[in-house]
């Protein structure tokens, strides 16, 4: 299986991290029951057959000749040396959101060290550390909502070690830690969005060892609901789906290391915080992570996974790519068709990172848990996809980073007219930002 603890016990300059070594026992009783689904084929169409590589050969695209004149133009990309915003942190997620409604985005990263490290834009379109917040946890993800509904977002994040949620409530004079709670089976990734139509986003987490999803409702109190998904859920997102104005999750099952274990679940929100109705998708080895946007401009949301793979021998195989499924509307999908990116993508996020109208796909690739495997295979990049318009992956662009990224984010953080992407590296203890020269 995925080893958590492989995941994160490389440190700085290979340095091991203190991490409890913890069973992750995959049949746990505890908890609530799985609650009933309506799971039968009808409309839900689960696709039934493997994803395929891409017919159009990949090709790295070269760093455009208009780049450096200064003008912004649709279609180019032109990234910048990576360089690191200033302070430490053993950073595994990074986001960029307007913190404080100055209409200004702000950056935000969760380090498994316990803290979350935020850094605010001042007018002069600097990023200027400020706050850290600190938690006995190890958190491996976190999410921005407005967890209470006063309007401002709050921070929530979950420890993978000592299996917990936590929530920092934003007030005017700054975070109020609220109190840890213990979350049954073990969490990975992290989700808000506001799941029952109250006015305050939900939580949703990928629980690991249970192998579902734990939904956690403002309106309840967060208490933790399980809902089902398939083997050793990582990533997890929501989004409507199925366009019904009703969020839903997407679950990324990595599958114990085993290529016949491993999928996306879709499940579908009822738009009261419950789940109606799910759906399988075949997709790459061992997905870490998927997300939802219409790629291809029919105003149908489509998917991507990020395949790390699985082992084969002294490496691994069916990853190192993203599968895209195209929607077709009523639930149903496209079989999956790959695209290959850097070497074990752990996360991605979807932008149009080139500002040419398509939503480009932009992905973390980790590469080997082993450090040592990891730099001698070349692990240490970001990958851009480009969209083709008709959600073809076949020009990519590969950005070297100093150390090997678990998340990244894309966004105008400065509000210069180009996206710039961020990435974690946990290993170095650094969030690098990835500019661009027009
Ligand atoms: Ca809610
Ligand atoms: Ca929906
Ligand atoms: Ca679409
Ligand atoms: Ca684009």
């Amino acid at each position: 299986m995925f080893s958590l603890a492989a995941l994160v016990a490389l440190g700085c300059d290979g340095e091991p991290v203190q991490l409890p070594e913890r069973p992750l026992p995959m049949a746990e009783t505890d908890g609530p029951p799985d609650p009933p689904t309506d799971s039968g084929p009808a409309d839900s169409g689960p696709v039934d057959h493997g994803p395929r590589l891409a017919d159009t050969p990949a090709e790295e695209v070269p760093r455009p000749a208009t780049c450096g004149d200064g003008v912004a133009e649709p279609g180019e990309f032109c990234p910048a040396p990576p360089e690191p915003l200033s302070g430490r942190v053993q950073a595994t997620r990074v986001l960029a959101l307007d913190w404080s409604g100055d209409r200004r985005l702000d950056v935000l990263a969760t380090g498994f060290e316990g803290i979350v490290r935020l850094w605010r834009q001042t007018p002069q379109r600097r990023l200027l550390e400020d706050t850290v917040l600190e938690a006995p946890l190890e958190p491996i993800d976190l999410a921005a909502g407005d967890f209470d509904g006063d309007g401002d977002l709050d921070i929530a994040r979950v420890g993978v070690g000592d299996r917990g949620l936590w929530i920092d409530w934003q007030r005017a004079d700054g975070f109020t830690p609220g109190p840890e709670r213990a979350l049954p089976g073990t969490p990975f990734g992290i989700a808000a969005g506001d799941l029952d139509g109250d006015g305050r986003d939900d939580l949703a987490v990928a629980d690991f060892s249970r192998g579902g999803m734990t939904v956690l409702l403002a309106a309840d109190d967060f208490e933790p609901r399980l809902w089902r998904t398939g083997v050793e859920p990582h990533g997890i997102t929501l989004r409507d789906v199925d366009g019904d104005g009703h969020l839903d999750g997407l679950v990324a099952n990595a599958g114990r290391h085993q290529a016949d274990r491993d999928d996306v679940t879709v499940r579908f929100g009822d738009g009261a915080g419950g789940f109606d109705g799910r759906i399988e998708l075949t997709v790459g080895n061992g997905p870490f992570w998927v997300d939802g946007a219409d790629l291809d401009g029919d105003g149908i949301v489509d998917l991507v996974a990020a395949n790390y793979g699985t082992p084969a021998g002294a490496g691994y195989e069916g990853g190192d790519t993203v599968s895209v499924l195209r929607g077709l509307g009523g639930r149903r999908f496209a079989a999956a068709v790959d695209w290959p990116t850097g070497n074990g993508p752990t996360h991605l996020v979807l932008a149009d990172v080139d500002r040419d109208g398509d939503v480009d796909v932009v992905t973390a690739d980790r590469g080997d848990f082993d450090f040592g495997a990891r730099v001698a295979r070349g692990g240490s990049t970001a990958t851009v996809l480009f969209n083709d318009g008709a959600a073809g992956f076949a020009r990519r662009s590969t950005i070297a980073l100093p150390a090997a990224p678990l998340g990244v984010a894309a966004a105008d953080v400065n509000g210069d007219g180009s996206v710039e992407i961020l990435a974690a590296c946990l290993d170095d203890w650094r969030v690098y930002r990835i500019g661009q020269a027009p």
